[in-house]
């Protein structure tokens, strides 16, 4: 179910227990302002997801509440991740997912990191 963007930032979701590593993860990068690691449902031959390390549940929450250092030190992480894992050439998509018609359906912002195959038109 795509949850509520409007709601406040729920500590025990399941991205924040992910933070405080009270739930594992496969994780792929990690640095002072975000944490990636892979998808447990993975939709692409990469499929990593790229979340701050801060309280935002959403795009809109975070491009309204982040601080500049937040917005330059995740913006940057998500590019770490993808020369990290050599997917800029050939390329890669990245997708974030915004309230009901977005279907974001975990309350903590996460960017998606698509890689691995040729993608076309949208994701359904
Ligand atoms: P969405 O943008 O909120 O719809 O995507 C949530 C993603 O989080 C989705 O791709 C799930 O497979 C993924 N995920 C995960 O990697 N680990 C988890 O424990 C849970 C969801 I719950």
């Amino acid at each position: 179910m795509p949850i509520d963007p409007k709601l406040p930032y729920d500590n025990e979701n399941i991205f924040a227990k992910i933070l405080r590593c009270e739930i594992p993860c496969n994780k792929v990068y990690e640095d002072d302002y975000a944490l990636a690691f892979h998808d447990i449902r993975p939709q692409a031959p990469v499929h990593v997801l790229v979340i701050p390390k801060a309280p935002f549940v959403s795009w809109d929450d975070f491009t309204q509440k982040a601080d500049d250092a937040q917005i330059a030190g995740f913006t940057r992480a998500v590019g770490a991740v993808t020369r990290q894992l050599e997917l800029d050439e050939p390329g890669y998509r990245l997708m974030v997912n915004m309230g009901g018609h977005g279907h974001q359906e975990v309350p903590h912002l996460h960017v998606h990191i698509f890689g691995g195959r040729q993608f076309y038109h949208m994701i359904c």
